[in-house]
């Protein structure tokens, strides 16, 4: 079961043999990560999940080191940059008495261009190099915008004031962000939920977990419907009205009509036109890209009008941010780009999946990228595509706002609404 808990991503990142690992486990109070003298001893980011005392829950990476050169050392970087981009907080690990600091003058201009916080630990390894932070400081002259606390890593006595000094100078981004704003105390809403062919027993997608959690969270009651979208779409009229019929039963049995529905975005031709008019609808797929793009709806919505001006020869990116089973007719993989060849003749549809995304340099070659709702990725990673798509100046819809688009602009309108939009 997907832990519905957010956690703070921090990230230790420096040159190999900073002291980067004995950080991690320092803060771990275990011997989560391997410490030895050998450069490169970490040579795969190492994570661990931990409740820290005044922060609340975090996820931990302890990075290789940077400095390392070949072709696996180029490996490495890559991944240590790409968890620098997950990451709200860098913690960068600096020796004082390191030769020159090419790399930490690296992983400081990528944390500012990523709107990343950091803050500085100087690992003492002998008691004189303390009197070598000056002429670090010298050296390298960003370090006087970040706090920065002075420790040695390999002793376990440093582990309070280490953790008071994170407390002290970072703060947690987006604290309080809601799932569903509209959700009102001691009303209804109706979850519609198809399971179809891709839904995994013994449990709801995340998306539907997380809308329910939080309608029970705040005293209103979720109630959820299984609709059956063969039947509601079948080429049989009996068959459809019989699956309508079921429908409105459900909703006619409530003393008090559920103030909003919250509909699986492929279901959107059907609620659309069955959802009556007093009654506020919208996809979990919105409500997942909105909670994890950190309120940023509006963009998606106005990235869908890009459809508008796709031309033969253009590439579209259909982007999943987890790797769930792909059957039948899956979203991303048969019914958009179904769509978009129907529509849109010679446009190459192109994927991404899961948690990895394409470097910012290809991004430019496409016109539109279409997102799920992203709900397996940390706010921090979808907020590293979005900032990627902004330099690259491409347009990024979701695929809550795209199915509700294409039944035209008062589906979209509607499905925007109770997120005042
Ligand atoms: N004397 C002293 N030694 C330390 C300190 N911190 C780390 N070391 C030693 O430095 C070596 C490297 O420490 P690690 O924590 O493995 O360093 P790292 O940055 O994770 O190294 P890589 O994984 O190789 O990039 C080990 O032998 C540690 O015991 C310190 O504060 N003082
Ligand atoms: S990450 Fe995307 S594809 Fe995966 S479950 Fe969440 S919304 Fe669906
Ligand atoms: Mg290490």
């Amino acid at each position: 079961m997907a832990v519905l808990v957010e956690r703070e991503p921090i990230g230790i990142f420096g040159r190999m043999n900073s002291g980067k690992s004995s950080v991690m486990n320092l803060l771990t109070q275990q011997e989560t990560s391997i410490v030895d003298a050998t450069p490169g001893t970490t040579a795969d980011t190492k994570t661990a999940l931990l409740e820290l005392h005044g922060l609340g829950p975090v996820k931990l990476f302890d990075t290789a080191g940077l400095d390392e050169s070949g072709a696996l050392g180029a490996k490495k970087r890559r991944k240590t940059f790409n968890d620098l981009k997950e990451c709200a907080l860098a913690l960068l690990l600096i020796d004082p008495a390191a030769a020159d600091l090419a790399v930490e003058a690296e992983i400081i201009e990528k944390a500012r261009a990523w709107d990343k916080q950091l803050l500085v630990i100087y690992n003492i390894f002998q008691g004189a190099d303390e009197n070598k932070i000056a002429g670090a400081e010298k050296k390298l002259k960003l370090l006087r915008f970040y706090p920065k606390i002075t420790l040695r890593a390999n002793n376990s006595s440093c582990r309070t004031a280490l953790l008071d000094f994170i407390l002290k100078n970072y703060i947690p981004q987006d604290a309080k962000m809601e799932l569903l704003p509209f959700v009102q105390k001691d009303e209804y809403y109706a979850l519609i939920i198809p399971m179809d062919e891709e839904t995994p027993p013994g449990r709801y997608l995340r998306p539907q977990a997380m809308a329910e959690e939080y309608i029970t969270r705040h005293w209103a009651y979720p109630v959820s419907f299984r609709l059956d979208l063969k039947q509601a779409r079948s080429p049989c009229a009996a068959e459809a009205i019989a699956e309508k019929k079921r429908f409105d039963a459900f909703l006619n049995n409530f003393q008090k009509k559920p103030q909003a529905l919250i509909t699986d975005s492929q279901a959107m031709d059907i609620m659309h036109k069955w959802c009556p008019a007093d009654i506020a609808l919208t996809t979990f797929s919105i409500a997942m890209i909105n909670y994890f793009s950190r309120g940023r709806l509006r963009r998606f919505a106005d990235g869908v009008q890009a459809l508008q001006t796709l031309r033969s020869g253009d590439r579209v990116l259909i982007v999943e941010a987890c790797n769930h089973s792909r059957v039948g007719e899956d979203i991303g993989t048969v019914q958009i780009p179904n769509y978009l060849s129907k529509h849109f003749a010679g446009v190459a549809v192109e994927h991404n999946f899961g948690r990895e995304f394409q470097d910012n340099p290809d991004l430019a070659r496409y016109k539109l990228i279409i997102h799920c709702g992203g709900c397996m990725i940390s706010a921090q990673k979808l907020q590293a595509r979005l900032r990627a798509l902004e330099t690259a100046g491409v347009p990024i819809t979701n695929y809550g706002v795209l199915l509700s688009y294409l039944q035209g602009e008062d589906a979209l309108r509607r499905v925007l609404r109770p997120w005042g939009i």
